[in-house]
């Protein structure tokens, strides 16, 4: 055997690194730290790390997401089942972390559709959650989670057959309203605060998955999950580091009357 196919097959194992690293450079950023799960101070100013950027990979630190099938029917009511694998098949050690094991986040790539679920986990390791995607396209699934005091925010594609239709990005908006609730956002720097109203009288919501309420951030082109830290335990207040230059759709959930309701914005 000659030197030449072994040289050869060399410089694309290290051609293939290097396009690895390179993507991982880009994803997360040269000077970005991991954020610590535990000890994390949600205080006003008292952020001692940058925001991580997640949810751009399907493995991270040895896990992986794995999806029991990429495809679903338009409509149907389905049951969407993945599991986190690490090196030996499924883990099951998962932590609580608002209230919750697991938050799957699923959306379509246009930001339509968003939805938040919180499936179950079988013994054998993996998770479903019962869904129906209404409209056809390219969604974004994310899996939200954390294990060994460490978060993960592992992501996945899923298709819905047929003709998809996207939408751009709503204009920028302050004004919300959904299911009769108006909600209004108030932005200092990085901070995030929303003040809730229906028929004009103020409205205080009730706790949702152990604060005023759940805000996911997600960035226009890449779907980047932004980790957002509530700053208070029960006023609808978050800090979130969005880049300058990039557009984000904001979904912010709370519960009111007993259900779950999400308001929209683009900023
Ligand atoms: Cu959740």
């Amino acid at each position: 055997m000659s030197a030449l196919p072994k040289l050869a097959g060399f410089a694309v194992v290290l051609a293939l690194t290097f396009g690895v690293a390179a993507v991982a450079g880009q994803a997360i950023g040269p000077d970005r730290e991991p954020t610590p799960a535990k000890g994390m101070s949600g205080g006003h100013g008292s952020m001692a790390v940058a925001d991580e950027i997640r949810g751009l990979a399907v493995s991270d630190r040895g896990l992986r997401l794995s999806l029991a099938s990429t495809s679903l029917g338009r409509g149907e009511p389905s049951l969407l089942r993945f599991s986190i694998d690490g090196p030996r098949g499924p883990v099951r050690d998962f932590e609580v972390t608002h209230e919750k094991r697991m938050h799957l986040i699923v959306v379509r790539r246009d930001g339509r559709g968003f939805q938040h679920l919180h499936p179950t986990l079988g013994a054998d390791g993996v998770w479903s959650a019962p869904i129906a995607l209404p409209d056809a396209g390219a969604y974004r699934v994310f899996a939200d989670f954390q294990r060994g005091g460490r978060a993960y925010t592992l992501a996945g594609d899923l298709t819905v057959d047929g003709a998809a239709t996207y939408a751009p990005l709503p204009a920028a908006n302050t004004v919300a309203s959904t299911d009769g609730y108006t909600v209004k956002l108030d932005a200092h720097g990085s901070e995030l605060g929303f003040a809730i109203t229906r028929g004009g009288k103020p409205v205080e919501p009730e706790p949702y998955l152990g604060a005023g309420g759940h805000l996911v951030a997600l960035r226009e082109g890449d779907l980047a999950f932004l980790h957002v830290h509530p700053t208070e335990e029960h006023g609808v207040e978050f800090e979130a580091d969005l880049d300058k230059g990039s557009r984000y759709r904001l979904y912010l959930q709370f519960k009111h009357a007993g259900r779950v309701h999400t308001a929209e914005f683009t900023r």
